[in-house]
């Protein structure tokens, strides 16, 4: 049961969100990340659609302004306003000016999960108006050449998915799925002394990825700089290459998406739903394992898939059109003792299968429950016809905010709140779990 009230919940998910506006985005964290980042923004969005759907359009506007000429949203949008070494790596370290078709203002050249189209659905049809077609015809080319930009350029495997060449791409930077790719990237954690690691100074350093982690992250991202983020050649030297289910699945989601809001703004939507189609099927053929029964990363450069069994080989089930044998046997997975959905569960999903060797309760996304996988695999399980399940798991989301606050992430057994305390995205999805009950 929850402990608090509906509207005290909502009250506390307000406030996070106005505390963290910063004139034309919302910061996830005013402490661990000042700036804009990308998936954020989606899922921040979505919960504004529910209050203050002015705000959750501009939050996506100001996102989409940042767009590079390829089409790529870069992953972060710094402002320009903050000191030198408000977040590590800042501005000068990505340097993204060397990139052809870099915008004015200084970002990242990664990508995260495309789950925009799906969220500027979701505001428009949350609330909609005269303002919110204008919204969508404005932001339409752009969600179509943010796709075209994964469907082209970084179809490095030529099997028509996405590839993603940073662990940060996929959103959940240290996942075991990354443990075997991130092995073979050469690094040495003493880099990091030549450093100053921002994140460490506002968490506790055990519950964030390792110095030897970073080592690595910024060596990809050196690496990636060095060609000046152009995707052309990387198929054949760059050190990570991976194809990611959740990347793949929201890939998918957005064709769906646009299919809807091309209905709205007068454009085609067959070919939508044409290209939907073809990223689902390239999905279960490429990175479905029928002896594992789950989805799991494909790590271009062996060729085979990555073994962990993380929360992210549930994520095509935000697929509408999952074949029925897979939707099947993700929901077997995720009933698991693995992950523990049931239709009366004490605790949301963990990032990583419980049962692993390498499950870590307290570090980042190698084991606490996040509300932004929860509410992709609600949302799912609604689209999959599943009352029974989805109830359960929002009680279980619901109280674990109730009981923990907006925090960024939680312990998975006792729901203690961990990382960042007054975290958007837990904010804002809070809000659209309590509105859809
Ligand atoms: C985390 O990632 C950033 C790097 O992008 C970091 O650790 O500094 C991840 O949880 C990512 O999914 C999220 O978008 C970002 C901001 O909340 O933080």
């Amino acid at each position: 049961m929850v402990p608090v009230g509906v509207a005290d919940l909502r009250r506390l998910a307000i406030n996070t969100l106005d505390a963290n506006w910063e004139h034309d985005h919302t910061v996830p964290s005013r402490t661990l990340y000042p700036h804009q980042w990308s998936w954020d923004s989606a899922f921040i969005a979505v919960g504004l659609a529910h209050i203050r759907p002015d705000r959750a359009w501009r939050e996506l506007h100001t996102l989409f302004a940042a767009q590079w000429a390829d089409g790529r949203v870069p992953h972060i949008v710094f402002n320009p306003g903050l000191r030198v070494g408000s977040y590590f790596p800042g501005p000068e370290f990505w340097d993204s000016a060397v990139a052809d078709g870099a915008p004015a203002a200084a970002t990242s050249g990664l990508i995260q999960p495309p789950v925009h189209a799906a969220a500027a659905w979701l505001v428009h049809r949350r609330a909609p108006s005269e303002a919110s077609v204008q919204a969508l015809r404005r932001l339409y080319p752009r969600l179509v050449a943010q796709q075209r930009y994964f469907t082209g350029r970084r179809d490095l495997g030529g099997g028509g998915l996405a590839c993603i060449v940073h662990p940060w791409e996929s959103g959940l930077d240290n996942s075991p799925a990354w443990d075997t790719p991130m092995a073979a990237v050469p690094a040495d954690a003493a880099v990091m002394r030549a450093y100053r690691r921002h994140d460490t100074a506002h968490a506790d350093a055990a519950h964030r990825p390792t110095d030897l982690d970073y080592a690595r992250y910024i060596a990809i991202v050196a690496s990636y700089r060095e060609q000046r983020y152009a995707d052309g050649r990387l198929a054949r030297r760059h050190p990570f290459l991976v194809e990611c289910p959740l990347v793949n699945a929201a890939l998918g989601v957005a064709e769906h998406a646009l299919a809807r809001i091309a209905a709205v703004v007068g454009a085609e939507p067959g070919p939508h739903r044409d290209r939907a189609a073809r990223i689902t099927a390239a999905l279960v053929d490429r990175l479905y394992d029928p002896v594992t029964g789950t989805f799991h990363p494909l790590d271009l450069r062996t060729g085979r898939l990555i073994p962990a069994r993380t929360v992210l080989g549930l994520m095509p089930l935000i697929l509408p059109d999952l074949p029925a044998r897979q939707v099947r046997a993700v929901l077997a997975e995720a009933c698991s003792p693995r992950f523990g959905l049931s239709a009366r569960m004490d605790r949301p999903l963990p990032s990583h299968d419980r049962t692993a060797p390498d499950f870590e309760p307290l570090r980042y996304w190698r084991g606490p429950s996040w509300m932004n996988t929860n509410w992709l695999l609600w949302r799912g399980l609604r689209a999959h016809h599943r009352p029974d399940l989805a109830a359960g798991l929002r009680e279980s989301m619901l109280e674990l905010v109730a009981r923990g606050g907006c925090h960024e992430y939680f312990h998975p057994d006792t729901g203690a709140g961990l990382g960042s305390p007054a975290f958007s995205w837990t904010a804002s999805l809070l809000l659209d779990v309590l509105a859809e009950g």
